[in-house]
């Protein structure tokens, strides 16, 4: 079984930049979103993706938007923007409104948009991974030379049928990646204590599939990973799985208690590897001036705010939208 490097990406500082502005992005609606919940504007489910956000920044830098396709579970957010969907219509259906994505009846565990190669949002834990493995036999089948990449977590990588998945994926050499978020928790278990084999990376071992480990709180030690990872995939021998090392600073959702860990590791995680002032610290290294970053985060926070009064301002669906998407026949 090959084992593939894990290069560091050497952006340009105009990369740089863009990472950073992308990951502020995540992390700036990602606020925003918590602060909506506690106003009660939005129901139901609501996991954020805070602390998380070298992992698909790194990784949807590298793919190709209009060829390669996109699934993960229900904290979705941040790959929806990485995606480059409108923030607007994410908080909108957030929010529940008629102008959201799904046309504010989804909500956030359930948007998806073909047009940008993203497949949903999704709530079963380990669904996406089979589904992103048929996503990878319709590019096979097409021959349209894209590659999946199906996002699941730690928790996730003890369902059945990601094993069934990973066995066909390499059997028929399938253009997919499967990348672990390992956010080190699942609902309020740690890895550790879920896990017989802990190293994701080597869950595919069996079946033959390479993995790797990666550090998912280096944007660019994604970013060079995947590339590996793309090339492997795209020269049709089959499938690769990466483990993104990282960890998610908020609650499972937004009603969890957090008993499983203190206080003391999710400031130490912030304090020393925050994948955001990772990138900044390097960034003021080259040069760059802290007013430029300044301004940056100021823009993304008026486009974040946009997208708060804008889904603040759409009306809720009509009564009358009920059944409507439901079924794709009227019946
Ligand atoms: C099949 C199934 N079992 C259980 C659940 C309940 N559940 C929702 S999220 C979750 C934990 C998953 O953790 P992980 O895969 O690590 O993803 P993370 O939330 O950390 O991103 C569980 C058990 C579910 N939604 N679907
Ligand atoms: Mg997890």
């Amino acid at each position: 079984m090959p084992v593939l490097k894990t290069p560091i990406y050497k952006a340009s500082k105009s990369e740089l930049m863009d990472f950073y502005e992308q990951m502020l992005l995540i992390r700036r609606f990602e606020e925003k979103a918590g602060q909506l919940y506690g106003l009660g504007l939005i129901g139901g489910f609501c996991h954020l993706y805070i602390g998380q956000e070298a992992v698909v920044t790194g990784l949807q830098s590298a793919i190709e938007p209009g060829k390669d396709s996109v699934i993960t579970g229900y904290r979705d957010h941040g790959h929806m923007l990485a995606c480059g969907i409108d923030p607007n219509i994410v908080m909108a259906e957030l929010t529940g409104r008629a102008s959201g994505i799904s046309k504010g009846k989804g909500g956030s565990m359930h948007m998806f948009s073909v047009e940008h190669g993203f497949y949903g949002g999704h709530g079963i834990v380990g669904a996406q991974v089979s589904l992103g493995t048929g996503l990878a036999f319709g590019h096979k089948y097409k021959e349209d030379g894209g590659v999946c990449l199906a996002y699941f977590g730690d928790g996730a990588a003890n369902q059945g049928q990601v094993y069934e998945s990973f066995n066909m994926a390499e059997l028929w050499k399938l253009p997919v990646i499967f990348v672990i978020e390992n956010n080190q928790y699942a609902m309020g278990t740690s890895v550790n204590r879920s896990s017989s084999e802990d190293q994701l990376y080597r869950r595919g071992e069996s079946f033959r599939i390479p993995g790797m480990q990666v550090d998912g709180m280096d944007v660019l030690a994604v970013r060079g990973a995947v590339e590996e990872a793309l090339k492997y995939v795209r020269a049709g021998k089959g499938p690769v799985l990466m483990e993104l090392k990282t960890y998610r600073y908020r609650g499972h959702s937004m009603s969890d208690p957090a008993k499983y860990r203190s206080r003391d590791e999710v400031q130490g995680v912030r304090e020393k590897s925050d994948p955001i002032e990772r990138l900044k610290a390097m960034l003021l290294k080259q040069g760059v001036k802290e007013e430029e970053l300044k301004a940056l985060d100021k823009s993304v926070r008026k486009t974040v705010m946009e997208a708060a009064d804008f889904a603040e301002e759409s009306p809720e669906p009509e009564l009358s939208e009920l059944y409507t998407d439901v079924l794709v026949e009227q019946y």
